[in-house]
Order: C-alpha cells, then structure tokens, then sequence
C-alpha cells in the first residue's frame, strides 16, 4: 500500500517555525532567507485554512556563550546588549513585512518555565545523569567537538580553536534513541527533507551512533538554571530547541491546538540538532515530534562562504530600501531551488529584477491597464478563466522555485498573447474582439496575482488594486527598472 505523506496528515492547522537566531550580529542574507520562506509558507496557509490556524514564529537565542561574548565586545551588560539586539532583529524583521505571529526570545518567562519543566520531565525520567565532560567547546557552533571534527586544530567552520573544557556536568541520554529515531526516520520518509538531509542523518546515525550530550554549563552564569540543581544553566541548544514548544503555548490549553509543529524551516547547518537531539528529547519528556524538518541550503555570496569575518555578508535591508521588499523575496525564492545550495550575486539580483519583475510582470500590468483605459474606457469584463497551472502541490512541498518558474512563465505567454493580438491594430476593425482578448487577459492576471500573493505579497496587492470588480484604474510603476 502507497504510504500517505505526513503533508496530507495535516490537521486544520498550520504551525511554522524558523531557527531562533544568535544576536551576536544582525540578521544577514541568510537568516533572511529561512525567514522569508517560512513568511510565504504562513502566507499562503492562512489563505487557505484561516489567519487563526497558522502560527508561525521566529525570534531569537540569547542564552548562549556567544551573547555574553558579544556583549562584552560592545562594552554592554549581557542584559542591555540583549534587550538592544533582540529589538534590533525584530525591528529588521518588521521592515521586511515578516508576518510572525510571535517573535520568541528564550530570555522570556515562559520560556524559562517550559524550558525547567521539561528538564524535569526529562531529569524524572531517568534521562538525565551527572557525568564528567572533558573536550572540546566551539562557541561559534556553540557545539561540543571532537578531535577528528577539527581541521589544523581549528573548528572547520568558524577557523578557531576550541576551548578545552573540563566541568561536571548533566547528560542527556541520547544513546538511548537511537533505534527508535532510526526506525523512525525509515518509517516515515517526509520527516527530514529534502531526501539528501535524510540520508545524511541516516548515515550520521549509523556510521557515528548517538553518543550522549552535556545539557548543562557549569561555568556560565547567563541562562535557564537547572531545576534540579541551580549551580548549573542549560545547555543553549537544550534551551533553544525548546522554544517551539514554549511558542506554541507549553502549560496552556492552547497547546493542543498547534503542537506538534507542521513543519520546522532550517538550515543545512543544524540539522543534527534538529533531527537527531529534538526527537529524542521531545520523547523523553513525552511529547509528539513535528511532522516535518526541512533543511534548505546554504548561499554563498559571489561563491565564497559568507561570514562576519570576511565582511562579505548581505544586508537584506539595503536590498529592500533600493528594490523593495517583493524583490528580495522573488530573488531568493526563484533564484536557488529550495533545499539546494546557492549563490547571492548583487549583478544576477539586478538582471533578474529588471527581466521578470520590471519587465514581464510589470510591464504587463501597466500596458494591459493603459490599453483598458484607452480602448475601453477603463473597464474589463470578468470572464472564467481556467488556472493554467495549479500550484498547491508544489508550495506544499516547498519547491517555491517551481512555482515561481511555473507562474512567470504563464505570465510570458500573457505578454505573448498582447504581442499576437496587436491590440493597437486589431482595435481598428474589431473593438469588441480588443476588449474580449485584454480582459481575458487581466482576468488570468489577476488569478496569477493571487497565486503570487504568498510570494509578492505588495505586488499582488497593487495589482488586484488595479483591476478590480471589472474596472481599471492607471497602474503606475509596480517595478522601476534599474542600470
Ligand atoms: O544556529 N545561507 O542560529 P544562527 C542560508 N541559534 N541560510 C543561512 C546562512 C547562509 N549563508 N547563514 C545562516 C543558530 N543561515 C541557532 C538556532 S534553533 C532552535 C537555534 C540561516 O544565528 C539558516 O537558517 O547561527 C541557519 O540554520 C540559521 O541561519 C543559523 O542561525
């Protein structure tokens, strides 16, 4: 029997989370890019099922030993530099229309009570016993490491060493999942995606096995105490992990509504903890797993790793002030097919902007309003038009460059049908045949708008504003074209 997909299990809800991001910088082209596709997912969700059955949330990590550094760099208290850098991001996110429903920060109340009383639940289990843990420390991946991790001695990815540390610290009993999480994944083949992100962490599980992890640092004072003994705070990622479960109500009788979580947004570089840490601890204190993790890739910018360190990191809100917010969103979404790795170039953006954007779309909405003004008085008529492409399935399994692909393209051949149709000439000698071919037009226009709603959510508005109950009013510049 064909196995059902997890994508049609779905109840009448939507629940999308992005990571919870480290304020030890401000957001860049990436944590954009996770945001902006969760944004067009919850978009598009709550169209179809309601504003009240979508939750999406994103916000921010702050107990981690990165804040502290990063405070301390700014010559700022830990709590100041949080408070500043939290708002910073949330007001980053705001300017690029983020539709979050909340803006988690893991230095909120709520969360530090479901944060201890999970740590509880899990600690009452039996799941939770003190060790010895002597090794290696990234801050950068926040992360324990091994020896046959580093490259040169350094951490491969942030080029430092590690610290060497030695504390006694709790453990969670990882090892203990591993059949079950393996079994798990086989059964259920829409849990991680894409299909290459599954097959690593099947890989991962069987060529490494789980061993145990700390949850708790001895020597740092910022973060969740432990409930079970103060002296210590919770490992940042046991803390982190657990803001889905706090965002989607933990305590309250909302929680049954949204948990589990339809679907976690991250990026290729998390999903261990993602895929192998949060099962296991979501079983050992009881609770359902998400329906889905999907792993999307990594940009580069003009091919070389993006990183603070090499000052080549894209500020989204300069992209937006000059090109708007639409552009940015198209450019991310179209350009790099989601789950696959990609390149940002600043020269490709503005090509692509210019050619769909200005040019096949936009052109397309102001000539067809100016020739509807002109031939007919400022009125279409509103005709059945059949979707030439129906892309429900595609969005629902996050091939947003698809649909974007599949929707220009139906837009190329409305230009296309201008360009045969010569309205100008055929105007001439049959105006009615004129209006029947541009409101046939603006009718599949404006079905497309709506398609384009979760993507283009400003461009679509201006268009459906455009046309509207059979009436034209001049459409303006949706795209100014850039050199
Ligand atoms: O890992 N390309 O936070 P973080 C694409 N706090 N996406 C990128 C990217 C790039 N070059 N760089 C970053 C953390 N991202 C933890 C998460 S969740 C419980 C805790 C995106 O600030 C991508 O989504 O390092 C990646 O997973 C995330 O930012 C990492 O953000």
């Amino acid at each position: 029997m064909k196995k059902t997909t997890k994508v049609n299990q779905r109840k009448n809800k939507f629940y999308v989370t992005t990571p919870i991001y480290y304020i030890n910088d401000v957001p860049h082209i990436g944590h954009a890019y996770s945001t902006i596709a969760a944004d067009t997912l919850a978009r598009y969700y709550r169209r179809k099922l309601g504003k009240d059955n979508v939750l999406f949330v994103t916000g921010t990590d702050e107990n981690s030993q990165k804040t502290i550094n990063a405070a301390e760099l700014a010559g700022q208290g830990t709590e100041e530099y949080t408070e500043l850098t939290a708002e910073k991001w949330q007001n980053i996110f705001n300017t690029l229309d983020i539709t979050y429903n909340r803006f988690i920060r893991t230095t909120e109340d709520d969360h530090k009570k479901t944060v201890q009383d999970i740590l509880q639940k899990v600690y009452d289990n039996g799941d939770i016993y003190k060790g010895v843990y002597e090794g290696l420390y990234c801050v950068g991946h926040e992360a324990f490491m091994k020896e046959e991790d580093l490259v040169d001695g350094l951490c491969p990815d942030h080029k430092k060493a590690p610290e060497h540390i030695k504390e006694e610290n709790w453990f969670f009993k990882l090892s203990k999942y591993q059949e079950r999480l393996k079994h798990y994944i086989l059964d259920n083949p829409d849990f991680i995606q894409p299909q290459s992100r599954r097959n690593e962490v099947l890989s991962f599980i069987e060529t490494k096995g789980l061993e145990d992890f700390s949850i708790s640092r001895e020597t740092q004072e910022w973060g969740i105490r432990l409930p079970f003994d103060d002296s210590q705070v919770a490992y940042v990622w046991f803390d982190a992990l657990l803001n889905y479960v706090t965002a989607a109500g933990y305590g309250t009788d909302k929680f049954s509504k949204w948990w589990p979580a339809d679907l976690h947004i991250v990026g290729k570089d998390i999903i261990k903890f993602h895929c192998i840490y949060w099962p296991a601890m979501l079983w050992s204190a009881g609770l359902e797993l998400p329906h889905q993790v999907f792993a999307h890739g990594f940009f580069t910018n003009n091919g070389e790793k993006i990183s603070k360190s090499l000052g080549n990191a894209i500020d989204p809100i300069a992209l937006v002030q000059k090109y708007g917010n639409d552009a940015l969103r198209y450019y991310l979404l179209r350009e790099i097919t989601f789950g696959s790795d990609g390149d940002f170039s600043l020269q490709r953006f503005n090509e692509v902007y210019n050619s769909d954007l200005a040019n096949n779309l936009g052109n397309l909405v102001s000539r067809l309003a100016t020739m509807l003004i002109k031939y007919n008085n400022a009125q279409y008529n509103e005709v059945k038009v059949k979707p030439r492409y129906s892309y429900e399935d595609d969005i629902v399994k996050l091939k947003f460059h698809s649909c974007l692909a599949e929707l220009f393209s139906w837009l190329d051949s409305l230009n296309g049908a201008i360009e045969e149709n010569k309205p100008w000439e055929l105007f001439k000698t049959d105006p009615q045949k004129t209006v029947e071919v541009l409101s046939g037009i603006a009718c599949e226009l404006l079905l497309i708008a709506q398609y384009l709603e979760p993507f283009l959510p400003e461009a679509s508005k201006k268009i459906q504003a455009v046309f509207s109950n059979g009436t034209v009013v001049n459409a303006g510049v949706l795209f100014p074209k850039f050199e």
